[in-house]
């Protein structure tokens, strides 16, 4: 099945002619990437196709990962460089007056994500085609992805995000696989065929999903795996009694309420906010994918489901999908008929669970009135399940009522609570944590119950990026040079980058190594200036915080850095200081009102320095608007020092820390999710550590004083009164003194003033190292070479066979 294809310069041609209906060369950029993206894409579709099939004919385990979540960004240069077309396309890109990446800009961001989470879903997505394994990602078309955001007076403004607007040639409508999805109704009991009594749902109200599938592909293979992405809509048959009473606008109209399944992404990217539209794209997700597997069972297998564990499993992404646990029950005995135990034993031997964070506020609970009313038989389900688990923890612990309450599955109270952590560690045969040290947290604190239960269900799956998009495409420069340096095996498998770091002695190399750097600070510098309006100078040390805006993050931390340097530049006192550049940019929850005061902090200390002609030698301050993937593209080339300064113990584990690490940066940080294991890697001599760790946070939390530390250190004083003054906001004045009460609230959960010395001299090292920029160079191309471990390549590899038990295709 070999579709014939003309050469890239007749296609894309014969695509804007022929697909979009435009005749001249001298159509507008838009047009000529959609035509460059469909004859791409066409490229694609043959060995899709054959994936499919290999899929079909294999007898590997497979694999679904659900995820609420994909953020993949722009698919054109990922395709383009995955089946090497790069020189090819630049040359038609030529013929039509254009650069590639003029085209690739044509390109709408797919931002169906928040942050770490999503990302990791599509940099594993990735992995997964890159080593042909039998994945499949099921997540849901969201018609509005993450907002965009832009500031005025200093301040984030949202606006959605029509993504979809020019349209999407990265996806295929499959209206034949459409799938129904109940809500509400009631559950009662009917006597089925053989005589058996079934519970049946009544009076739901339906939905379908509709699946839109985005290629995968892998890297110079002939994989090209499958996201499906599921769009709601309404069924055919409009509510009859409304038409029937003469409601026939109103009934079609009503096609509008069930669209907005699907129609916007929860835009928090650590809090569950208890929305019911929210479990409906939940459920929704879950069940439409749940009932395509097991359709596609049923068509090879017949309705027998013994051997269905032994060959599919879901990977549950954080307890966002959970439903999946109940919803499997109930397909397996409500319409396949199955008993309890069987279906039982088929659900937990094909559920595994990652979690993703241990910041209580993210823990999901679902208010159990909530959840009975949209999902009345799902509810009765997650009953029965405690039910006969609690059963068991009375037996194996008699008498430990306490236990009994404490891993309840239902948490007790006025409003009761259904615990989807729970119900997920309950249900799965694996629980991950995304870090050594998050594991470990998982297991000695939150989950400890369960771990004593069953230690074995428990194991670590330290998070990775993929060295593809993340280093290859987004630094061009510095691809070629590893490629000249140690050939390009690294692509494919990332622990050859190793084999880099004998260069770290040669003084010809260091100096190459300075100019793809340079270069790729100017290009920063250059996209700073057209986003944001500020010069950077190239020449200054380029220090760089993106990621979402977080209490727990601490860009509060590295402001309170900046107003240090700049308190030490008005005073003269400039002796060993580095110029720097500081770029901190990332979005806030639209309702975390605090993270947005943060945001307003960044951008007056920003306009103040900025401003002060004594500062420019030595310190320039952005907050870049709108980050996003494609943003992170130019901004990791071109950082020298990447801010991972959490409060210990907070961060799960962090993605960015590994983006940077593999493109130079040297990483300033706390002992915190990766960062540990990026430090072990990179050897200690090459990380600058600094603050306390996950026990001294513990300990000192206890007895926490820091006013104390801020009249006992000059500096930090200073720092908090200029603050404190009004001095970065004469117009508005106490604006900030929420931000800066917390900071000396001895109940402060994130310990910023306890960490803010150590973080001070650490910086102080930074900035004598940078002097030094052999020395500096050195430990870059140290972290480069120590980086193969951070690859999803690695990471994907240990689900697949620790977790997954797939084999490649
Ligand atoms: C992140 N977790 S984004 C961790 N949770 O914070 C990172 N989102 O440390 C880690 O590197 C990354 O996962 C990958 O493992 C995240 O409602 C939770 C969340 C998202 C949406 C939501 C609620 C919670 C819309």
């Amino acid at each position: 099945m070999n579709f014939p294809l003309a050469s890239l310069d007749s296609e894309v041609l014969r695509h804007l002619n022929y697909s979009l209906g435009h005749h001249s060369k001298t159509v507008n950029h838009s047009y000529v990437y959609r035509a460059f993206a469909i004859a791409v894409r066409d490229r694609l579709v043959s060995n899709w196709l054959k994936t499919q099939e290999r899929m079909n004919a294999s007898d590997s385990r497979r694999v679904y990962y659900l995820s609420l979540e994909f953020l993949i960004g722009r698919s054109f240069s990922n395709a383009v460089h995955n089946l090497e077309l790069g020189d090819a396309a630049r040359v038609v890109a030529h013929d039509y007056g254009v650069s590639l990446e003029e085209l690739a800009e044509q390109e709408h961001d797919a931002g169906l994500g928040n942050g770490g989470l999503g990302r990791l879903a599509a940099c594993f997505l990735d992995s997964c085609a890159n080593l042909e394994l039998p994945v499949v990602g099921y997540g849901i078309r969201y018609e509005y992805g993450m907002f965009h955001q832009h500031i005025e007076n200093g301040r984030q403004v949202e606006d959605p995000d029509h993504w979809l607007r020019d349209g999407n040639t990265w996806e295929i409508e499959r209206p034949e696989d459409a799938r129904r999805i109940r809500f509400y109704g009631n559950t009662t009991q009917s006597i089925d065929a053989d005589g058996d009594i079934r519970q049946v749902l009544i009076d739901t109200h339906d939905v379908l999903a509709i699946p839109f599938d985005m290629p995968i592909p892998g890297f110079k293979n002939s994989t090209v795996n499958t996201l499906r992405l599921w769009k709601a809509t309404a069924t055919d048959v409009f509510d009859l009694e409304e038409f029937n009473s003469g409601s026939y606008t109103e009934a079609v109209a009503s096609k509008n309420s069930a669209e907005q399944i699907t129609m916007v992404l929860y835009p928090n990217d650590a809090s569950e906010n208890g929305k019911e539209l929210r479990l409906k794209q939940q459920y929704f997700l879950v069940s439409a994918s749940l009932q395509d597997v097991m359709a596609s069972w049923v068509k090879k297998h017949g309705e027998d489901f013994t051997g269905f564990a032994e060959k599919n499993c879901f990977q549950l992404n954080d307890t966002h999908p959970a439903c999946a646990v109940p919803e499997l029950m109930r397909l397996l005995i409500d319409q396949y008929g199955k008993s309890w135990d069987d279906a039982w034993a088929v659900t937990t031997s094909c559920m595994a669970y990652t979690n993703h964070t241990l910041l209580p506020e993210a823990l999901e609970r679902w208010s159990v009135r909530l959840f009975g009313k949209l999902l009345p038989r799902l509810l009765e389900i997650i009953y029965e399940i405690n039910r006969r688990f609690l059963k068991t923890v009375a037996e194996q612990y008699p008498g430990d009522i306490e236990l009994q309450r404490r891993v309840s599955l239902i948490e007790e109270g006025h409003d009761p609570q259904i615990r989807m952590a729970y119900l997920s560690i309950v249900g799965s045969y694996s629980v991950n944590g995304v870090a050594q040290l998050h594991t470990d947290l998982l297991t000695a604190g939150l989950f400890s119950d369960f771990y004593k239960m069953w230690p074995g269900k428990f194991n670590n799956k330290t998070n990775g990026v993929t060295q593809r998009r993340w280093l290859a495409h987004c630094n061009p420069e510095l691809k070629d040079l590893l490629n000249e340096t140690i050939g390009d095996q690294w692509q494919k498998d990332l622990s050859n980058i190793k084999k880099l770091e004998s260069s770290a002695e040669d003084a010809e190399f260091r100096v190459r190594w300075r100019e793809v750097k340079h270069v790729n600070k100017q290009a920063l510098a250059k996209y700073v200036n057209e986003n944001a309006g500020v010069e950077f100078d190239p020449s200054f040390l380029f220090d760089v915080q993106v990621k979402r805006i977080h209490e727990y993050k601490r860009q509060l931390l590295n402001v309170l850095h900046c107003v240090h340097l700049y308190d030490r530049i008005l005073a003269g006192d400039t002796q060993g200081m580095t110029p720097r550049c500081v770029l901190i940019g990332g979005k806030a929850a639209p309702g975390y009102h605090l993270a947005k005061l943060i945001v307003k902090l960044i951008n007056d200390v920003a306009s103040v320095v900025n401003s002060e002609p004594k500062a420019k030698d030595w310190l320039r301050i952005v907050f870049f608007p709108n980050y996003r993937v494609s943003a992170m593209e130019v901004i990791c080339p071109g950082t020298d020092l990447s801010e991972q300064i959490s409060t210990a113990g907070k961060e799960a584990s962090g993605t960015g820390n590994m983006k940077f690490m593999m493109n130079g940066a040297l990483t300033i940080g706390t002992l915190d999710g990766a960062n540990i294991e990026i430090r072990e890697k990179a050897g200690a001599e090459n990380f600058f550590l600094f603050g306390l760790d996950a026990a001294e946070v513990k300990k000192t939390r206890e007895n926490y004083r820091p006013n104390e530390i801020i009249a006992a250190d000059p500096e930090i004083r200073r720092v908090m009164e200029l603050v404190e003054s009004g001095h970065f906001n004469q117009s508005e004045p106490g604006i900030f003194d929420i931000l800066t009460r917390g900071l000396r609230d001895a109940q402060d959960q994130w310990l910023t003033i306890a960490d803010f010395r150590s973080y001070i001299d650490a910086q102080k090292r930074v900035s004598s190292v940078y002097q030094d920029q052999e020395q500096w160079s050195r430990q870059s191309i140290i972290n480069v070479a120590n980086s193969g471990w951070f690859s999803s390549d690695r990471t994907i590899g240990q689900y697949a066979d620790e977790i997954w038990k797939a084999k490649k295709l």
